[in-house]
C-alpha cells in the first residue's frame, strides 16, 4: 500500500515535471496560459467596468480608457466642472457605469478635488460623448479628502442605491464621527439624496469606523463586503450590516469591543493593502497592491490563497461572463513598471 503511493507519486512528479518543461518557451509572465494581456498602456488605472463588448477603465489623473475585442484602444478625457486633483493617492478614481448605459452612455464618478486650499471628494455623473466624457450633475460633495485615505470605491447594489466607500483622510477620529462623511460606506440614491431606508435619519452614512476602505461586492445572497487597509498591516475584510461600527481608530486587526464589528477576515503581520473585490465562483478575489497579488479568500475560512502574483500592484477586479479580469496598478509612481504596463489581464481558469 505504502510502496503502491510511492509510484503514484513520483509517476505524478514526473509527469508535473515534463508539463513544466512544454510549458517553459523562455516567456516567463506567461508561462501559465489561463492569464492573457488583453490591453497594455493603461495610466494609473483606477476601476474596471464593462457593457456591450467594451472594457472602460478609469484613470486616475482624469481619463477613461476603453477597449473593444479586436480594436485599438481608445482614451478619452473626463471633463469636470471642478478640476480633478491627481496628488498622492487621489485623483480620478470609482467609476460605475448606470444601468441601462447602452441607451444613455451616463456612469457615475468618484474625483478628488481642491477648493479654499482643502482636498475633498466629490461624486459626480457624467456622458459618454464623441471624444470625451462630460460631467452632467453632482450627487454629492464635501467628502473630506488628503493626500492619503481617500477610500473612492463606487457600486450599485442589488438594491439598486449607490454605495461609496470614503477613506478617514488621515483624520483618524472622524471615522467615529457620525456627522462626518470621512471613513465611512455611503448609501444614496441616483438622485443624490440619501437613500431611504439608511440607518441614521437623513444621514448618507451606511456605515462607520472604516480607515481608508478600496473593495465593495456582493455575493450571490446580497450580502455586501468591504475591504480596507489597516495601519501598516491589518487589512480587513469586513461584512457589512446597516448602521455598524467597524471600529477605526479603536480597535485594529482581530481586536474585539462591544458595539463594535470585528472583520472577518484580517492579515495580521501581512500587507495586503487591498483594492478591489468580486466574488468569481463563490470565492472571495482581493486585489492586492502592496502584496503584489491577486488573493483569493475562501468566506468559509481556510488560509487565504494567491492566484497570481507575475503582475506587481493589483488594482481592481472585475467578473465578466465567467471569467475574472484585474488591472494592475505600478505607473502611478508607486511600483515598478513594465514596459507594457499598466494591463488589463483576463483570467480564464
Ligand atoms: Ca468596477
Ligand atoms: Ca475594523
Amino acid at each position: 500500500m505504502k510502496r503502491a503511493g510511492i509510484v503514484i507519486m513520483l509517476f505524478w512528479l514526473a509527469a508535473c515535471s515534463s508539463d513544466q518543461v512544454q510549458q517553459d518557451d523562455g516567456s516567463a509572465a506567461s508561462n501559465d496560459e489561463s492569464f492573457q494581456t488583453l490591453v497594455t498602456d493603461l495610466k494609473s488605472p483606477w476601476d474596471i467596468e464593462y457593457d456591450q463588448q467594451t472594457f472602460y477603465i478609469s484613470e486616475r489623473e482624469g481619463t477613461i480608457t476603453s477597449w473593444t475585442e479586436g480594436e485599438e484602444s481608445v482614451r478619452y478625457p473626463v471633463q469636470t466642472r471642478k478640476e480633478i486633483v491627481q496628488r498622492g493617492e487621489g485623483g480620478l478614481l470609482g467609476f460605475k457605469l448606470l444601468p441601462g448605459f447602452k441607451d444613455h452612455q451616463r456612469a457615475l464618478a468618484y474625483h478628488t478635488y481642491e477648493e479654499e486650499g482643502s482636498i475633498m471628494n466629490r461624486i459626480i455623473e457624467i456622458e459618454r460623448n464623441s471624444d470625451q466624457w462630460k460631467e452632467t450633475s453632482v450627487l454629492l460633495e464635501n467628502i473630506p479628502g488628503a493626500q492619503f485615505h481617500n477610500g473612492g470605491r463606487i457600486e450599485i447594489g442589488p438594491d439598486n442605491q449607490i454605495y461609496v466607500t470614503t477613506g478617514d483622510s488621515l483624520n483618524e477620529s472622524l471615522a467615529q464621527d457620525p456627522e462626518s462623511l470621512a471613513g465611512k460606506i455611503l448609501r444614496l440614491s441616483t438622485d443624490g439624496t440619501a437613500a431611504e431606508g439608511n440607518p441614521f435619519d437623513s444621514s448618507y452614512v451606511y456605515s462607520y469606523g472604516h480607515r481608508n476602505p478600496q473593495g465593495l461586492t456582493w455575493n450571490k445572497d446580497g450580502e455586501l463586503y468591504a475591504a480596507e487597509h489597516g495601519p501598516d498591516n491589518h487589512d480587513e475584510v469586513n461584512l457589512i450590516q446597516p448602521g455598524q461600527n467597524y471600529g477605526w481608530p479603536q480597535i485594529v486587526g482581530d481586536e474585539e469591543r462591544e458595539g463594535m464589528v470585528t472583520p472577518l477576515f484580517e492579515t495580521g503581520r501581512n500587507t495586503w493593502a487591498p483594492s478591489g473585490v468580486v466574488f468569481f465562483r463563490e470565492e472571495l478575489i482581493v486585489a492586492s497592491l502592496r502584496g503584489k497579488a491577486v488573493m483569493k479568500l475562501s468566506p468559509s475560512g481556510g488560509d487565504p490563497e494567491t492566484l497570481t502574483e507575475q503582475y506587481g500592484r493589483i488594482r481592481d477586479v472585475e467578473v465578466v461572463d465567467d471569467r475574472l479580469y484585474f488591472i494592475t496598478n505600478n505607473t502611478d509612481g508607486r511600483g515598478s513598471p513594465e514596459s507594457e504596463d499598466d494591463q488589463l489581464v483576463k483570467y480564464s481558469p
